[in-house]
């Protein structure tokens, strides 16, 4: 028998000594004698990218992931050498290159060490499916803290554990059930009080392993495509989330509405379903915003079509709803039911749009349909067509937002839950097998389906939300975590999925609120919506077969602390469109899990229950049944608790009384909270005053308030109205400046300041330098009235 022996037994390979060095502009070329390649490129003085190459070629260069407009800006580069080593400084990082082994090690400019390779790049030869497999080792140290990587359902803290990246179909997943629905290859490093983050942009099955394997390694590897990946310095963890979150896009602003409330089932129909659930929002009167359609509204679940039996006319019913304040979303989901009287089908078949296996037949499976074909969304042409699907759906019919499912893509009754690796994919030009474009398939139905959906729903804005996702799908769309379950320890896992999805460039996610599989209790649903009203996505749902799960399905008091949960997120909705205002400017994410906020105590390391929302709200939920509140972590620095104003210092662990009506909330000292009033959904009322929670401080802090018309494009002609203030307290006096940008006049010319903390009794108060009559103050319940363009008011006790 012949072999191929050498191909077969090489092993790992790893580079050797630098021959030869080029530059280019801000790119360095290290070739070694047995011709591995690094590209080396500065994008900013903090942000690196390596490339390895082998056999001294480099592939063409292509990432869905990454939009190179944003790569630009670094304010020094150099090249210099010493004896062992090639140096790259730049204005905040000096790169060694060993020049024997072309291992690298990563300092700060004041020489501290932040990362270096162990073994480093290595590369076994992959002789079955062609390529390499390409690997990376780096050293890790005591101490050193993991966080980031998607949607995995464990602890924030990634130490000891070992994970792959895999979009896959997880109904009912557990904690540490890995991989599940989302692959996001960016990890953070917390060493010594500096973090770091480094995004490996490979779309194959990658694997990272924290430390698990060998104490002092962490190391991640692909089975194919190359070692690439971007360096990230912070030193804080908020400058290499919103680098990363910069590197690899951000939304645009969504309408408000989709911050409202959001309520889903599988399913509901008919038609009168549908209105009996809108209608009880309202004689109820719990807010809502959204009502979505689930499978079960199409024909013969045909992406679509409309069943007309369940629903005669759509339009009208869409119509109807909105008339109502509801905005109605539905799911479409990829698989294309094998049906010659289908349009799609025909359409996608007659254009050659599914995917296709290795010898030429289309790419077959069953999903809810029956057998489906499945359109290649990874070509640019049929993302196109994809989008103009959309015309009636959202152009005529209404909808305003669109939910994709599936797409991992999830086929069932077949071993993988997906498409085998031989599929084909155009990859934007790039053909290649499923295995590269697994990961991407989902994000770009999501961005397709974004394309039409934005088009249509014009001027209005779009809403997308996705299951599966690849890094970079925040340009495109929200999402949920997936199928989870109604117990105590997914409300957990609930929690620490956004926060992570947060640290990871995806801050627009929720979770199924009461849990999608099986039933929660009164309690647990309540415990559940109270962490939900803080999550960005704000969304109940669930699977038919289990129960109902409205606010309602309880008892009375459960419906009443749901209303009063879901009222405190309507009051804070300029609180949430501010934070997302951030987010989508800056990529500052919308929670901060605690290492975030305060990376230098180490008490923070290993805390994953509580989170800030936006910038000065701690909240920590209670995840366990029976509670009448719960010890937790107050963050150092001061704070109020939200429901009593009780001023507390923090750095400390303390017990907290939340009973079945409360959870454990904190406002920072300083912080200034926008509130409107409660609205069944957004745009129900002229919002005739906006009131302003000012917690006092001894202090200079700054926050900020941003309002448009909460839909439309207007805001990017500068349409906007951008509220900076300045608090400055002192002992016996509160000063607060207001900066106002932006060309938008919001509708109501009253502030209405409400002062907590005061640690003196007014005597004087002026306002742009005129006395306001102190009468008002009493007369006004506490509240201090000021027009809304005051410039600076002046407390003085
Ligand atoms: O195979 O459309 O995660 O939210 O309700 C199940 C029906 C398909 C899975 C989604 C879930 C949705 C359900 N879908």
């Amino acid at each position: 028998m012949i072999t191929n022996t050498e191909l077969e037994q090489k092993g790992n390979q790893f580079p050797n000594t630098i021959k030869n060095i080029r530059q280019e502009v801000d790119t360095l070329y290290f070739t070694t004698e047995n011709n591995v390649i690094l590209e080396l490129t500065v994008l900013r003085d903090s942000v690196i990218r390596f490339r390895y190459g082998t056999r001294g070629i480099l592939e063409e260069d292509f990432s869905y992931a990454v939009d190179p407009e944003n790569l630009i800006g670094y304010n020094h580069l150099e090249l210099s050498e010493n004896k062992n080593f090639h140096i790259v400084t730049t204005a905040k990082l000096i790169i060694k290159i060993e020049k024997i082994s072309l291992q690298t090690k990563i300092l700060d400019i004041e020489g501290n060490l932040i990362n270096e390779d162990e073994v480093g790049f290595h590369y076994e030869e992959s002789f079955t499916l062609g390529g390499n497999i390409v690997k990376m080792n780096k050293r890790s140290h005591p101490g050193e803290a993991f966080y980031g990587l998607g949607d995995k359902p464990v602890h924030l803290n990634l130490r000891g554990k070992r994970f792959s990246n895999w979009a896959t179909d997880s109904y009912a997943f557990g904690k540490e059930t890995d991989p599940i629905y989302k692959s996001v290859p960016f990890y953070i490093g917390l060493k010594d009080k500096r973090a770091y983050g480094i995004f490996f942009d490979n779309t194959f099955k990658s694997t990272f392993d924290f430390c698990q394997e060998r104490l002092d390694v962490t190391s991640f590897w692909a089975p194919g495509g190359e070692m690439n990946y971007y360096f990230i310095y912070g030193p804080d963890m908020s400058e290499v989330v919103q680098s990363y979150t910069h590197l690899t896009g951000k939304p645009e602003l969504p309408p408000l509405w989709t911050l409202g409330f959001q309520q889903c089932k599988w399913s509901y129909y008919p038609e009168s379903t549908v209105k009996g659930i809108a209608k009880k929002f309202r004689d109820l009167k719990i807010p809502c915003d959204g009502i979505y359609l689930d499978i079960d509204y199409m024909e013969g679940f045909r992406c679509f079509t409309w069943n007309k039996e369940y629903f005669p006319d759509p339009k009208r019913m869409v119509r109807e709803l909105l008339n109502d304040g509801f905005k109605t979303i539905v799911i479409i989901d990829p698989g294309i039911k094998i049906d010659p009287d289908y349009w799609v089908y025909r359409q996608a078949l007659e254009n050659g749009y599914f995917c296709k296996r290795a010898d030429g037949p289309d790419m077959i499976g069953k999903v809810w349909p029956g057998e489906c074909a499945f359109p290649d969304y990874t070509n640019p042409e049929v993302r196109e067509w994809w989008a103009g699907l959309f015309k009636e759906l959202v152009g005529e019919i209404g909808v305003r937002g669109v939910w994709n499912d599936m797409n991992e893509p999830a086929v069932m009754e077949v071993p993988g839950k997906t498409f085998p690796d031989d599929v084909r994919h155009d990859f934007d030009g790039h053909p290649c097998s499923h295995r590269k474009a697994h990961n991407v398939y989902g994000t770009q139905m999501a961005r397709a389906t974004y394309e039409g959906v934005k088009k249509y729903v014009y001027p209005k804005r779009p809403l997308v939300i996705t299951r599966s996702a690849y890094s970079g799908a925040q340009r495109y769309t929200s999402s949920w975590t997936g199928d989870n379950v109604a117990t105590w320890e997914h409300l957990w896992i609930a929690n620490n999925q956004v926060q992570r999805m947060c640290l990871s460039g995806m801050s627009f996610t929720g979770t199924d609120i009461g849990g999608f599989a099986e039933q929660p209790t009164g309690e647990l649903f309540v415990r559940w919506i109270q962490l939900g009203v803080f999550h960005p996505f704000c969304r109940v749902h669930s699977s038919g077969h289990h129960g109902d799960q409205e606010p309602w399905s309880f008892d009375d008091e459960i419906t009443d602390i749901t209303r009063s949960f879901i009222e405190l997120r309507y009051t804070l909705l300029p609180y949430l469109y501010t934070m997302f205002y951030d987010y989508a400017t800056e990529g500052i994410p919308m929670l901060k899990p605690l290492v975030y906020f305060d990376q230098d105590d180490p008490h923070t390391h290993y805390r994953s229950d509580e989170f800030i929302f936006g910038n000065s709200i701690l909240v920590c939920p209670i995840l366990e049944p029976n509670s009448k509140g719960r010890r937790m972590y107050l963050a150092r620095g001061g704070w109020y608790n939200f429901w009593t104003n009780e001023y507390l210092e923090g750095g400390r662990e303390i017990w907290v009384d939340a009973d079945i009506d409360c959870i454990p909330m904190f406002v920072q000292k300083g912080s200034i909270i926008p509130r409107y009033p409660v609205q069944q959904y957004v745009g129900e009322q002229v919002i005739d005053e906006l009131k302003l929670d000012v917690y006092y401080a001894e202090d200079v802090v700054d926050s900020k308030v941003y309002e448009d018309a909460n839909d439309g494009y207007d805001y990017k002609k500068g349409r906007y109205s951008l509220r900076n203030f300045k608090l400055r307290g002192k002992a016996s006096d509160l000063t607060i400046q207001q900066h106002k940008g932006g060309t938008f006049e919001t509708e109501y010319d009253t502030i209405k300041l409400n002062l907590i903390g005061l640690p003196f009794r007014i005597k004087k108060i002026k306002v742009d330098n005129v006395a306001y009559d102190l009468n008002n103050l009493d007369k006004e319940d506490k509240y201090l009235k000021l027009p809304e363009d005051f410039s600076v008011v002046h407390i003085i006790g």
